[in-house]
């Protein structure tokens, strides 16, 4: 057979072809190592030599078509494969789905940010339970049982519980729960969520997040709670920040503090200043000198032990630092609001 015949004859069996198999067959019958185009080149010395290349190229051009033909078959073969595998073919030119990238909420960051940063001055963490005992929240902190300061510390109390175990309102029970468990010195931070029984507004909340501090050694005064703070509060606020102890009063301590710093937004008294509201300070935290009642409760002797604790509010923290105005809008979780930070 001359070879444009050749070709026709195979131009007619590759387009019946509906299967991989089917291919595989008329591959090896036209380019395998018994098959007809070798058994053609084998005849070419039959031929003189003119012949043999007019009909030696003839052979070249069709294996070389035939290949091609036979290769692209094949492709078309396994994407065909492939989509039944996958179902139906998807369209790849449509843009892609946009991956929203997630981040964490401004209270998760300042209080990373805060522990971090008293952990870099040797401050260890440490955890109590949200659910506490009346003694750990008040009593051994130096607030019995008629004490006024109970006032501004109601709460929720878990029913019918004999323990009248209640959620806690402070993280002040963690200086308790670890005292009791640890000998000084130590220096430890205590973060975590705690309740209130308050009427919400712009700056209260019922459920809020403090983070309690607690150094307790030998002779540790007054002036290492004011150089702690002091360096606490530039670092979150920066440099230029100054910080202000007022006289106030906390059971747990003698004597006690309300640390302001310097309105970072007017940065001095500006009479319409809308966030130290004219005064030049913001009200940050509570302090003090560990009240000897409260290492009487966990059993250190207060001759020998000094120490100091604090107490700060991280939602009052974030809302200096990003300019927020309500509190409640940490909480209602609109994405609007939360993407900005
Ligand atoms: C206390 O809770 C003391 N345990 C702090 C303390 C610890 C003083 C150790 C001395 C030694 P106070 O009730 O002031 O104190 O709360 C501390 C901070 O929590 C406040 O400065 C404020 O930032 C924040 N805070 C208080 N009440 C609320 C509330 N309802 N909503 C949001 N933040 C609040």
């Amino acid at each position: 057979m001359d070879v444009p015949d050749l070709k026709k004859k195979f131009d007619s069996s590759f387009k019946k072809i509906t299967h991989l198999s089917e291919l595989e067959s008329l591959e090896k019958e036209y380019l395998g190592g018994k098959g007809i185009l070798k058994s053609l080149i084998l005849n070419l010395k039959t031929l003189s030599l003119e012949e043999k290349q007019k009909k030696g190229s003839e052979i070249n051009s069709l294996k070389v078509e035939i290949e091609e033909k036979l290769s692209q078959k094949r492709t078309d073969f396994e994407t065909l494969e492939i989509e039944k595998k996958l179902g139906s073919p998807e369209d790849s030119s449509l843009p892609a789905v946009p991956l929203s990238l997630g981040r964490f909420h401004p209270i998760t960051s300042i209080l990373e940010e805060v522990i971090d940063l008293f952990r870099e001055l040797g401050f260890h963490v440490a955890r109590g339970p949200e659910i506490e005992s009346d003694e750990n929240n008040f009593g051994a902190l130096n607030i019995p049982k008629d004490h006024p300061a109970r006032d501004m510390h109601d709460t929720f109390y878990i029913k019918d519980d004999p323990e009248k175990k209640l959620l806690r309102t402070h993280t002040s029970p963690v200086q308790i729960r670890l005292m009791r468990e640890e000998k000084p010195p130590f220096r430890m931070i205590a973060p975590g969520k705690v309740f209130r029984h308050e009427a919400i507004d712009s700056t209260h909340s019922s459920v809020f997040h403090q983070i309690e501090g607690l150094v307790v050694g030998e002779n540790i005064s007054f002036s290492d709670l004011k150089g702690t703070l002091e360096m606490a509060n530039q670092k979150l606020f920066g440099a230029s920040v100054r910080s202000r102890f007022r006289p106030s009063y906390f059971p747990f301590v003698e004597p006690g503090a309300e640390v302001d710093i310097s309105c970072t937004l007017c940065k001095g008294p500006a009479p319409a200043c809308p966030v130290c509201k004219g005064s030049g300070w913001i009200e940050l935290l509570g302090a003090g000198m560990v009240h000897p009642n409260v290492f009487k409760a966990v059993h250190y002797d207060p001759k020998l032990w000094t120490g100091f604790a604090f107490g700060m509010g991280i939602e009052r923290i974030a809302m200096i630092r990003y300019g927020i105005e309500d509190m409640r809008l940490f909480y209602e979780n609109h994405l609007d609001f939360l993407s900005q930070f």
